[in-house]
């Protein structure tokens, strides 16, 4: 009997200690991820340490999914991401706190390791340099290893809080007393609520954006030519897309965590590689130049048959053509890399930016700065080409490269190294599923061949014959066209599909291909209910 007592008060013991070592743990990696985050929020970098472990995620996965826009995410998988990185980290800061009970020393290895993790993705990260890396590493090492010290101490002796640092040794000597529970939880709390505060502090500075201010401000001077922009409303069709794609409504694709927040003022544009005469342009230089404005549709090659990653904005901006003639590029450059302050790169043939294309290092968007989001203050626009080959945001160099000797970030990820838009159509109303009176139906949706034009627009009823749709005005070859078919529609069940034409004549294909490696191809249907 009185062996079972005994037996049963060690477990509870031990039990209550690992308890502990786990609170201790998990605190403290909430302390060393906070200060750990500090440094970089008070410099006003936009990249701290979960940041740059979060992005370097993505670099390292971006190859293994299959789908671009699955790890070019929405915000809300990357704020999953960042959620799923501190919570790693406090699981691990629990077997690290266990782990401490019986070897202190064995702890701090597992926290060193843990702020060389952070250390060496925002080493990696292009957009910082090592000294506030380094500092965010010591810092936030430091504050983990005193923050379990502290609560570990108190569990051993709290009069002496930073004995386990000296005992090199687990703090299960019988002569030491274990506290109460109340006292040790009031010491984990303590540094919970600091750390807590710490990381609000941090995550507060972090949203402090200067450059806001300095893009509201900014007044770009007005083209020197540009193509005039049709009246929305020339297809009178409810629900169609509109023939300019408010900023606010345009499609994000991006590998970036944060969006980077680049300074104008400091930013400069490089022209780089295979040329006679390297240069360099402050942004004030770049938009002294003459400035042209024309609207131009983009397309994501991971936007599937039917899908929204298709937007078309008129862009303001400097003929690329213009900074490869004054650098003088030479013959074998046969490759225009863009770089971004983000490490991301696009590559296209040069010949693409000389065949008299639209082809723009781009600083306005529909008649405002570039938001931050799609790349301010410069980024690439090329008619016809997809983004992942084209249009580097956060714009900062463009480097002349073979086209064999250099190949850009998603091109050992799989996919294609040539990426011109595939010709494509969409339905935006009668939307998939609609029930919908009968009578005469609008359906309309837009098509697109950018740097080709779209010469016809068809529709199919229940697999019947193929109807010519009425075409909405375009500005130029280069934009998406808005088109509409009247039809009329019987109660029951139906299927619209359709399918564009573009300018050479080239009729869109109904063969379904996934959007790996070059664009998804295939017609968009949509099945409809017809009310009685
Ligand atoms: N710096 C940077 N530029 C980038 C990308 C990126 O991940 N990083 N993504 C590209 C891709 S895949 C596309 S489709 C377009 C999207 O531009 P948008 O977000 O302005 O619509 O940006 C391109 N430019
Ligand atoms: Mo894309």
């Amino acid at each position: 009997m009185s062996t079972t007592a005994s037996s049963e008060t060690t477990r509870t013991a031990s039990g209550e200690r690992a308890w502990r070592g786990a609170v201790a743990g998990v605190v403290s990696a909430g302390a060393a991820l906070a200060f750990g985050q500090l440094p970089t929020a008070i410099a006003g970098e936009s990249v701290g340490p979960i940041t740059a472990v979060g992005n370097e995620f993505v670099d390292r996965y971006a190859a293994s999914l299959k789908d671009l826009a699955v790890v070019l995410f929405g915000q809300n998988d990357k704020v999953a991401l960042v959620i799923g990185i501190v919570t790693l980290s406090l699981v691990l800061g629990a077997v690290l706190g266990v782990l401490a009970l019986r070897s202190f020393p064995a702890a701090i290895v597992g926290l060193v390791i843990f702020g060389a993790v952070g250390l060496a993705a925002q080493a990696t990260d292009p957009s910082a340099g090592l000294l506030l890396p380094v500092i965010s590493a010591v810092i936030g090492v430091a504050a983990g290893v005193a923050s379990l010290a502290f609560q570990l101490g108190w569990i051993a002796r709290p009069e002496q809080p930073l004995a386990p640092l000296r005992r090199w040794g687990p703090a299960d000597d019988p002569r030491v007393k274990t506290p109460d529970r109340r006292s040790f939880l009031l010491a984990s709390g303590a540094v919970g609520a600091t750390a807590a505060l710490t990381g609000l502090g941090a995550w507060s500075l972090r949203g402090r954006s200067t450059i806001a201010a300095q893009r509201e401000a900014l007044v770009l001077p007005q083209p020197v030519r540009s193509t005039p922009v049709p009246r929305t409303g020339t297809l009178d069709a409810d629900g169609v897309s509109p023939y300019l794609t408010p900023t606010s409504d345009f499609y994000r694709i991006d590998t970036a965590l944060v969006t980077p927040q680049v300074n104008a003022e400091s930013w400069r544009l490089r022209v780089t590689g295979l040329v006679d005469e390297p240069f360099e342009l402050t942004f004030d230089e770049l938009v002294g130049m003459d400035l042209v404005e024309e609207p131009v549709t983009i397309a994501c090659v991971s936007n599937e048959v039917g899908g929204d990653l298709v937007g078309n904005a008129a862009w303001l901006g400097v003929p690329l053509v213009e900074l490869l003639d004054r650098a003088g590029r030479q013959r074998d450059a046969t490759q225009v890399v863009g770089r971004s302050t983000d490490g991301f790169t696009a590559g296209f043939p040069t010949q693409t930016a000389l065949d008299g294309r639209v082809a723009l290092v781009a600083v306005g968007m529909n008649g405002e700065p570039l938001p931050a989001s799609h790349g301010y203050p410069a980024r690439l626009i090329v008619a016809g080409l997809y983004g992942y080959v084209s249009a580097t945001k956060w714009l900062t160099e463009i480097e002349l490269t073979r086209f064999d000797d250099f190949d850009a970030y998603w091109i050992p990820r799989g996919w294609s190294k040539l990426g011109p838009i595939k010709t494509q159509s969409r339905i935006d109303v009668p939307r998939g599923g609609a029930r919908i009176e009968s009578g005469t139906v609008a359906a309309a949706g837009v098509a697109w061949a950018p740097n080709v034009g779209i010469a016809a627009v068809e529709v199919s009823v229940d697999d019947g014959p193929w109807e010519g749709a009425d075409l909405g005005a375009s500005a130029n070859d280069n934009t998406w066209v808005q088109w509409v078919h009247r039809w009329t529609a019987e109660p029951g069940e139906h299927t619209l599909r359709c399918r564009a034409t573009n300018e050479t004549g080239v009729v869109q294909p109904a063969e379904r291909r996934d959007p790996r490696p070059d664009g998804a191809t295939g017609h968009h249907s949509v099945r409809v209910t017809v009310r009685t």
